[in-house]
């Protein structure tokens, strides 16, 4: 057995180390999005594959045997790609895909279906606006210079932004006191949020709750059918391995 860990969220750490712990041989892949990617205690490439035939090309080359995409919901053109190339080599995949964050009374969320409809969700009186959704979809938020945009990316800007905004860099995961701190003294007046699920970055939605402020709620892309499950140890079963998280 030989598998392939298509990474880049907290879920994938907590995988990579189970798998590690089991002996079984894999290897972790980062897009190469972020400047130093937290260590794993896998074999680790970083950077793409060079589309669908570049991954059946890396699978076959590699002796893959069973690839895991354990990416982020919305890094929905790698999981496309993970689906065709699978398929191409009939190599097994499973998707390891946290739940979704679920609407909790109190939420006062706005959903909308991508990043385009978010920005125009937004009011046109100024006000103070957190855009929770990191660096590469920020662009169609330029339509609205009237707001002061707080952003917050994992490595610090390289290039001029389409838009004045303040920028804090941190790569989380974010706590509660945390998010009320900062949106408290910013006076944020709306938070902007992909719904990634998981813990990492669910403080902002806890703090957006506690304040009453409105999160405008991009909901995530569609992905064709594959095997999906929202547990680390339902993969050790796929892989034919217990885990001591149990199960
Ligand atoms: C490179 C790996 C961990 C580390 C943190 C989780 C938590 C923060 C939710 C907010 C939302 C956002 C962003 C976010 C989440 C965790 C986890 C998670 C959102 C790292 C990581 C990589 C990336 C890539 C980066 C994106 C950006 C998105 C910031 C590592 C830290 C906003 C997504 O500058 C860039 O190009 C950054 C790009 C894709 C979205 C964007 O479009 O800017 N993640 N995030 C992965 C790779 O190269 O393969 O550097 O160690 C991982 C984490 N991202 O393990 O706990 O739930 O896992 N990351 C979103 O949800 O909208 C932050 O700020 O509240
Ligand atoms: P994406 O748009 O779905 O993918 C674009 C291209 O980036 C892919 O076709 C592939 O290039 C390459 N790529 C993406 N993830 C890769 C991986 N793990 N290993 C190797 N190549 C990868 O990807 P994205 O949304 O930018 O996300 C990039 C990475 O950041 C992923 O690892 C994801 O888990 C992580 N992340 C993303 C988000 C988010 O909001 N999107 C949040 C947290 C973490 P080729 O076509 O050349 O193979």
């Amino acid at each position: 057995m030989r598998a392939l860990i298509l990474g880049g969220i907290a879920d994938a750490s907590l995988l990579a180390a189970e798998i590690a712990r089991a002996g079984i041989d894999a290897v972790y892949s980062y897009g190469g999005r972020t400047r130093a990617p937290a260590d794993q205690p896998l074999p680790t490439r970083i950077g793409g594959f060079g589309g669908v035939s570049g991954l059946a090309d890396y699978i076959r080359s590699e002796r893959i045997t069973h690839v895991i995409d354990a990416t982020h919901p919305f890094a929905a053109e790698m999981s496309r790609h993970a689906i065709d190339a699978c398929a191409e080599t009939g190599t097994p995949l499973i998707a390891l895909e946290r739940a979704s964050w679920v609407k909790a009374p109190g939420d006062i969320w706005i959903e909308v279906g991508d990043v385009n409809a978010a920005a125009a969700a937004l009011p046109e009186a100024p006000a103070n606006v957190f855009l929770a959704i990191g660096r590469q979809h920020i662009a169609p938020f330029a339509t609205k210079p009237q707001h002061a945009y707080t952003l917050r990316f994992v490595d610090p800007p390289e290039a001029p932004l389409p838009f004045a905004a303040d920028v804090i860099v941190s790569r989380g995961p974010f706590t509660l006191d945390g998010e009320l701190e900062m949106m408290r003294t910013r006076g944020i007046a709306s938070i902007v949020a992909r719904n990634s699920g998981g813990d990492g970055a669910r403080a902002k939605i806890d703090a957006a709750r506690i304040l009453g402020l409105p999160v405008i709620m991009i909901s995530r892309p569609k992905l064709p059918e594959r095997l999906r499950v929202e547990s680390v140890a339902e993969v050790m079963q796929w892989l034919g391995h217990r885990t001591c998280l149990g199960a």
